[in-house]
Parts: structure tokens; C-alpha cells; sequence
């Protein structure tokens, strides 16, 4: 009597168990992985601009973003990491100049730019770094570079894996500047003090 309850009990069970194992491929490929799309990676798709020093405190849709045509730049910019690797990659962005006094407004006091990824990787500027629009290449004497706020990356949408596919890019401040940790992947959030 014991076994033969055991036995009607365990039957259904592990069926059960054999039909969640076999959805489960299925689940992963369909990308039922904890809900967020694809396209969104881990960012939430939004640009915050925050701080004391901002008059229009606001929060930007990518699509807000790449549409801000008269800030739009698109150019080769040189970088040199830690180790000395030089590279050239292909940016297309807007001046985040732009942005600042165009679309969000800057209040007189402004003076500090803390630019804050959603790693917690956080670069600050002062205001000035923020207008300059001659950074250099040392490699390319002549070339003029903005700081933009790049979303496509040698023809790429830039790297969603850890958040917003927006990356803080910027020349070299003088000739042996190592420029790229001053760069920002999966930016969040602008805040301007
Ligand atoms: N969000 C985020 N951005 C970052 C970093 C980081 O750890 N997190 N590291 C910086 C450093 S030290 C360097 S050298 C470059 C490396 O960029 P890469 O991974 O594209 O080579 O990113 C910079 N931006
Ligand atoms: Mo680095």
C-alpha cells in the first residue's frame, strides 16, 4: 500500500521534472533570462542630467539623444591606455557641450562635471574641459577634437552589456596624454555643480 502510493506520487513528479528540464534550452533561447530586452542590456535607456547647476533638470531618451543634430559629431579619435596601446575607433555623438548649455541649461555657477556610468566608473571635468573644443591627437598635428557623448562605435551601436550604450570620448588634453581611463563606457548619468 505504502510503495503504491509512492509510486502514483512520484510518477507525475517526474514527469514534471523531466518537461521543466526539457524547456529549459527553450526558455534560455527565447531570452526568458529575467526580463530586461535585449536592446536595452542593462541600462534603462535613459540619460539623467542632474546637479545644483542645471536649470532643466531632465532625463534623456536615447532617440532624444541622437536626434540633437546640431550638436552631432562624427570623427577618428586616437586613445592610449595605461599600457600605451594607441588606437583609432570611429565616433559618431553629440558635443556634450551642447547638450549642457543647449538642452539642459547651465546655471552661472557651474563649474564641475561629474560624468557617472552605471558601473560606478565616474570622470569629472571641470566646466571649461566641457567647452574646449581642441583636444588633440598627437599623432595627427592640426586635428581638433570635442568631448562628445558617443551612442555608435565603428559603425556599431556602442556596448549595451553593462548599461546605456552611451560612451564618454575625448581627445588628448597635450602631446603623451593617456586619454582612454578618462573615457566612460555605459554612461547614466551628467551631473553639473
Ligand atoms: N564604465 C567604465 N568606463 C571605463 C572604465 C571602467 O572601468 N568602467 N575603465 C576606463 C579605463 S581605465 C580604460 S583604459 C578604458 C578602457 O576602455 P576599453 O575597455 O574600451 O578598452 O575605459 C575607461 N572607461
Ligand atoms: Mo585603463
Amino acid at each position: 500500500m505504502k510503495i503504491k502510493c509512492r509510486q502514483n506520487f512520484t510518477r507525475p513528479a517526474k514527469t514534471l521534472v523531466l518537461l521543466l528540464l526539457a524547456l529549459l534550452p527553450v526558455m534560455f533561447l527565447t531570452g526568458c533570462r529575467g526580463g530586461q530586452p535585449d536592446s536595452a542590456g542593462a541600462g534603462d535607456g535613459f540619460l539623467a542630467i542632474q546637479g545644483n547647476a542645471v536649470v532643466n533638470v531632465m532625463r534623456l531618451s536615447m532617440d532624444e539623444i541622437k536626434s540633437m543634430e546640431d550638436g552631432l559629431v562624427e570623427d577618428d579619435y586616437f586613445s592610449v591606455n595605461t599600457y600605451g596601446t594607441k588606437e583609432y575607433t570611429h565616433f559618431k555623438g553629440v558635443w556634450l557641450w551642447y547638450l549642457l548649455q543647449e538642452k539642459a541649461g547651465l546655471k552661472d555657477h557651474a563649474s564641475k562635471v561629474s560624468i557617472i556610468a552605471k558601473d560606478g566608473y565616474k570622470v569629472e571635468y571641470t566646466l571649461e574641459e566641457i567647452q574646449r573644443d581642441d583636444y588633440i591627437d598627437e599623432q595627427n598635428p592640426g586635428a581638433k577634437y570635442k568631448m562628445i557623448l558617443a551612442w555608435e562605435e565603428d559603425g556599431r551601436e556602442c556596448d549595451t552589456a553593462e548599461g546605456n550604450p552611451l560612451k564618454l570620448v575625448v581627445g588628448q588634453k597635450g602631446p603623451g596624454d593617456v586619454n582612454k581611463p578618462f573615457w566612460a563606457r555605459n554612461v547614466m548619468a551628467i551631473r553639473v555643480d
